[in-house]
């Protein structure tokens, strides 16, 4: 099957309102052609600079205009960070995910340092991925140079959702972001979302946002609202895991090539929810005691999951699919 770039928002809901075993079947076929369906890639996150966005992300614990439980903290040293990073290549993860609670990277002595961190963890033979908000063509280039992998920068819902959620940035902005980072050669992660009180078309035009995309992403986030006291969506009802399946089944159809990652509020499903979620297409988990500022799913539980469902880990730089 080749890969299309003209999925049609009719097409997608199909899709979604297929009966959901059906759904899964159709998504486990593609995944067992393109991918190595025993195969999980285990990816960790370090949270460089913590707290203190001047964005109003109404989901986030790091924007600054609510009151969350956490503080701003200052950037972390570079010994501090490699030394997580080892940990978690040691723990079996080949991704690490650096995250910085900034607008936008500032060419500065604290980008030098990310520069830094980027090629010491590079060096380790792990996937760096960075997310560090609004960035421009030089800046990317330089991540670039320094062996980043890949970059991430969600386009979290719908552009009608999203002017609902976040005021201080447009959806273009995020689309204009994304064109840099794949002019710079790096790997785009971009994904979204679920729960944040949006309807089910949001959720496909977000994936038909990314599919219309040529090259696809090669990485697609999938995240549950991890809803945090103190920010506008802190009462916001959890939603189903049947609907995150179907996102991720639709997601593993329409992006066929691309890792689908089980991301935030993994903590709350049980191995078997898991277990249908890689059936549906996700091939990929964020491990550690911690996601950026909430608790994740406890590192033994990981590993119990692993060992029951008979899952390896994924080796970094592994090509993307097989085809
Ligand atoms: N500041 C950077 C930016 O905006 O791109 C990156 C950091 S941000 C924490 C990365 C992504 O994590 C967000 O785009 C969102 O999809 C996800 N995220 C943030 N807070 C979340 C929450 N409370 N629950 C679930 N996902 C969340
Ligand atoms: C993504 O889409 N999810 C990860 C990663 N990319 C950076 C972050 C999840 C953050 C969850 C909320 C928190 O820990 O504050
Ligand atoms: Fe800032 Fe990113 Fe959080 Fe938005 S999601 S408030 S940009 S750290």
């Amino acid at each position: 099957m080749s890969t299309r770039y003209d999925w049609t928002i009719e097409e997608l809901k199909e899709l979604y309102a297929m009966p959901l075993l059906k759904l899964i079947a159709k998504a486990n076929l593609l995944h067992n052609q393109l991918h190595e369906p025993a195969e999980v890639q285990v990816c960790s996150l370090i949270s460089i600079k913590t707290g203190g966005c001047p964005e109003d992300c109404k989901y986030c614990a790091q924007s600054s205009r609510y009151q969350t439980s956490v503080s701003v903290q200052p950037m972390m040293q570079y010994e501090a960070v490699l030394n997580e990073a080892k940990k978690a290549a040691e723990r079996g993860a080949t991704r690490v995910c650096l995250g910085a609670a900034w607008r936008e990277v500032r060419d500065s002595k604290q980008f030098e340092e990310v520069l830094q961190m980027v090629k010491g963890i590079t060096d380790l033979g792990v996937e760096v991925c960075c997310t560090l908000g609004r960035l421009k063509e030089r800046q990317a280039e330089r991540l670039k140079e320094a062996g980043l992998y890949a970059y991430n920068h969600n386009l979290d819902s719908s552009e009608r959702f999203y002017k609902t959620i976040i005021t201080t940035r447009t959806y273009q902005d995020r689309l204009n972001t994304l064109d840099i980072v794949e002019k710079a050669n790096l790997s785009v992660c971009c994904g979204g979302i679920l729960g944040m009180g949006e309807d089910p078309i949001d959720r496909l035009e977000l994936l038909l946002m990314l599919c219309r995309r040529n090259p696809h992403p090669e990485s697609v986030p999938i995240n549950r609202l991890s809803p945090i006291p103190g920010t506008p969506l802190e009462d916001q009802p959890k939603v189903s895991i049947w609907e995150m399946i179907r996102v991720i089944a639709v997601a593993r159809i329409v992006l066929p090539e691309a890792m689908v990652r089980l991301s935030a509020g993994r903590i709350e499903m049980s191995y078997e929810q898991q277990a249908l979620c890689f059936l549906a297409g996700a091939n990929s988990i964020f491990a550690g005691e911690k996601l950026l500022t909430v608790a994740n799913t406890p590192i033994d539980r990981d590993e119990e999951m692993f060992q029951l469902l008979g899952l390896k880990k994924r080796s970094a730089f592994a090509k993307g699919c097989l085809k």
